[in-house]
C-alpha cells in the first residue's frame, strides 16, 4: 500500500516541478519596457514601431508598454512620467525634437530608471541623462544626398560648375535631429559646388500631405527649380504629385532626392519619378532588444550604436525592391 502512495507522491512532485520550470519566467529577469514613440507620421515611423514591438513581443522575458505621442511632445513627457510612476525597468524613447526633455529625463534618472534612445536623439546638453542612442547618422545621409547629386549632374552633363543649379528643400519636423542634421549634411556637400543654390527651404513635417502643399507653393512662386531635396521619401512622394499637377515631369524636369528608402520611393524610382533615396533603416527593433538584454545582464552599452545604410537609385532600386522589408 505504502509503495503506491510513495510512487504517486513522487509523480505529483515531479509534475509540479516540470510545470514550474516549463512556464516560470526566470525570477528577477522579467523586465517591463516603457516605449515612447513619437507618432505615425510616415511609412518609416510605422515600420519602426512594428520592428520594435515585434522584437520585444518575441521575447517572453519582456513586457512592452507602448505609447504613441501623436507628434506632440507633451504627450511624450506624460508617457515617460507614467512609465516612471509604473516603475518600469527601462524607458525606450525617440525624441520628437531635440530640446525640452531635460526635466523629465532628470526625473527618470532620480527614479533610477535607465533611458535607452532609438532614432532621434535629444540635444547635446541632455545626452548625459540617457544611456545610449541607436539609429542613423543623419548628417552622413545629407552628405550622401549631395554627393549623389554631384555625380548625377556630372553624368547628365547638367552642371558646368558655373551655371546656377537651383535647389528647393523640404525640411523634416522643425527642431528634430534628422531635420537639423540632414540640412547640415547637405550643406556640407554643397561646399564643393559654389554654383548650387538652395532657393527655397521650408518644413513639410515629414508628411506626404504637407510635402505636397509646400511643393505646390514652391512651384507657384518659382518656375526655375532644378532639384528637390526632401528630408524624407514621404514628402518627396507628395512633392512628386505636385510636380505632375504643375505639368512637369518629376525625375526629369526636376531631380527628386529623398531619404529613408521606403517601398514607395523604390516604386517611384523604378517609375522614373524619383531619382534616389538615401536609406535610413527603421528596423531598429532587434538592436533595441539586444541593447536592453545587455543592460539587464549588467553589460555597459556603447554611447552610440550606428545602423549601416545604403543608397538606391535607377542603377539598383529595381533589383532591391522585392526584398525590401518596409
Ligand atoms: C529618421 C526618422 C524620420 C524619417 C521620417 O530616422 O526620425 O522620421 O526620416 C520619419 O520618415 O518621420
Amino acid at each position: 500500500m505504502r509503495k503506491w502512495k510513495m510512487a504517486l507522491a513522487i509523480l505529483v512532485v515531479a509534475a509540479l516541478v516540470f510545470t514550474m520550470v516549463g512556464c516560470a519566467k526566470p525570477a528577477g529577469k522579467n523586465w517591463v519596457v516603457g516605449f515612447s514613440q513619437i507618432g505615425s507620421e510616415s511609412e518609416w515611423r510605422t515600420a519602426d514601431t512594428i520592428s520594435v514591438q515585434n522584437a520585444f513581443n518575441e521575447d517572453p522575458s519582456f513586457t512592452l508598454i507602448y505609447s504613441d505621442a501623436q507628434q506632440k511632445q507633451e504627450n511624450q513627457i506624460k508617457a515617460v512620467r507614467s512609465f516612471i510612476a509604473r516603475k518600469v525597468n527601462v524607458i525606450l524613447f525617440t525624441a520628437l525634437v531635440e530640446t525640452g526633455y531635460g526635466p523629465v529625463l532628470q526625473e527618470a534618472k532620480q527614479a533610477g530608471i535607465p533611458v535607452v534612445m532609438i532614432d532621434r536623439d535629444v540635444q547635446e546638453a541632455d545626452r548625459g541623462l540617457r544611456l545610449t542612442i541607436m539609429g542613423s547618422d543623419f548628417v552622413k545621409e545629407g552628405e550622401k544626398a549631395a554627393a549623389w547629386l554631384g555625380d548625377y549632374l556630372k553624368k547628365i552633363g547638367k552642371d558646368d560648375g558655373k551655371k546656377a543649379i537651383n535647389i528647393v528643400e523640404l525640411q523634416g519636423t522643425t527642431g528634430s535631429a534628422p531635420a537639423i542634421d540632414r540640412k547640415t549634411g547637405f550643406a556640407n556637400g554643397m561646399k564643393d559646388h559654389p554654383n548650387w543654390k538652395i532657393t527655397r527651404s521650408q518644413t513639410g513635417n515629414f508628411t506626404t500631405a504637407e510635402g505636397k502643399a509646400v511643393m505646390e507653393a514652391f512651384l507657384k512662386a518659382d518656375k526655375k527649380i532644378d532639384v528637390l531635396y526632401a528630408h524624407n521619401d514621404g514628402m518627396a512622394l507628395g512633392a512628386i504629385q505636385a510636380i505632375k499637377e504643375a505639368g512637369l515631369k518629376p525625375g526629369k524636369d526636376i531631380i527628386v532626392i529623398g531619404v529613408d528608402g521606403v517601398k514607395g520611393a523604390f516604386q517611384a524610382i523604378v517609375a522614373g519619378e524619383q531619382n534616389v533615396t538615401v536609406e535610413c533603416s527603421p528596423l531598429l527593433g532587434p538592436q533595441a532588444v539586444q541593447a536592453i538584454r545587455d543592460l539587464r545582464d549588467g553589460k555597459k552599452l556603447p554611447g552610440r550604436i550606428w545602423t549601416i545604410e545604403s543608397i538606391f537609385d535607377a542603377s539598383n532600386a529595381a533589383a532591391a525592391l522585392p526584398t525590401r522589408q518596409y
